[in-house]
């Protein structure tokens, strides 16, 4: 079927990290870059919530501990990063072709609101639909450690408090489970990399899976 009069083509690729809190998201985006740029391949790197204006905005206001969020007005600000990421960013980059790496998108909804707060699964995929304007990505890592694990890294680096980050052991537990849900569930586009090994061995598992990915997409194509 054509796509829409006036809709630009998509072009780019677009690949998402995930996982729970200290899973190593940051560090291997970074690292990924750099080898895919020396590689010949230019990488663009955002972030969620962040990567505009108003995600920059929004994510101080929903980690701030002393600020009393309930579950669906935190949602609501995550989604509404979002949806200002997918228009101002994600959307024009992928329309240039380029390749996109985010760091956090919507599984993170999924896994922690849905999984970690409890609340409706099917609504919050529906919210994410709208917000996204059914961008789904191509590709997802998820990066999977135990939460004490990725807590103990997180907690190492910095004492700062975190509304979400200081949630007890058993939310973020529950926040791990549901992003092996999620992969259990859609095998064909996340692919999951054990992280609680050192960062070189992630990083080269990592590659190499978008390395193969971003092959057979152009035999592909
Ligand atoms: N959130 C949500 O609830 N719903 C949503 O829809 C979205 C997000 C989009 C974002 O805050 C918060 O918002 C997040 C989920 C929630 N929860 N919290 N809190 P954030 O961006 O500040 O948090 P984060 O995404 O979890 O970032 P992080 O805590 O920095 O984790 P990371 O990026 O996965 O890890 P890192 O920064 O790369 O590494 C953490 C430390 O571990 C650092 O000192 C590294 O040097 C070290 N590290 C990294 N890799 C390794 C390995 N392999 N071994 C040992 N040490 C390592």
């Amino acid at each position: 079927m054509p796509a829409d009069a006036g809709e630009p083509v998509l072009r780019g690729a677009f690949i998402t990290v995930e996982g729970g809190d200290g899973a190593g998201k940051t560090t291997l985006v970074r690292s990924l870059a750099e080898c895919l740029d020396r590689a010949g391949r230019r990488v663009r790197l955002t972030f969620e919530p962040g990567g505009t204006e108003l995600g920059r905005r929004l994510r101080s206001l929903v980690l701030d501990p002393k600020l009393e969020l309930g579950d669906w007005d935190e949602t609501w600000l995550f989604l509404s990063a979002r949806a200002s990421h997918v228009q101002e960013v994600l959307k024009p980059a992928l329309a240039a072709g380029e390749l996109v790496f985010s760091d956090r998108y919507s599984d993170s909804t999924l896994a922690y609101q849905g999984h970690g707060r409890g609340l409706d699964i099917d609504r919050l995929r529906r919210l994410n639909a709208e917000a996204t304007q059914g961008l789904q990505p191509d590709l997802t890592l998820l990066l999977d450690v135990p939460a004490e694990v990725g807590l103990a890294r997180t907690r190492a680096r910095s004492a700062d408090a975190d509304r979400i980050g200081d949630a007890d052991l058993a939310f973020h537990r529950r926040v791990n489970a549901g992003f092996r849900l999620l992969a259990a569930g859609d095998a064909e586009r996340i692919v999951v990399i054990d992280a609680s090994r050192d960062a070189s061995s992630v990083l080269a598992d990592a590659y190499a899976t978008v390395n193969d990915w971003l092959e057979a997409r152009a035999t592909d194509s």
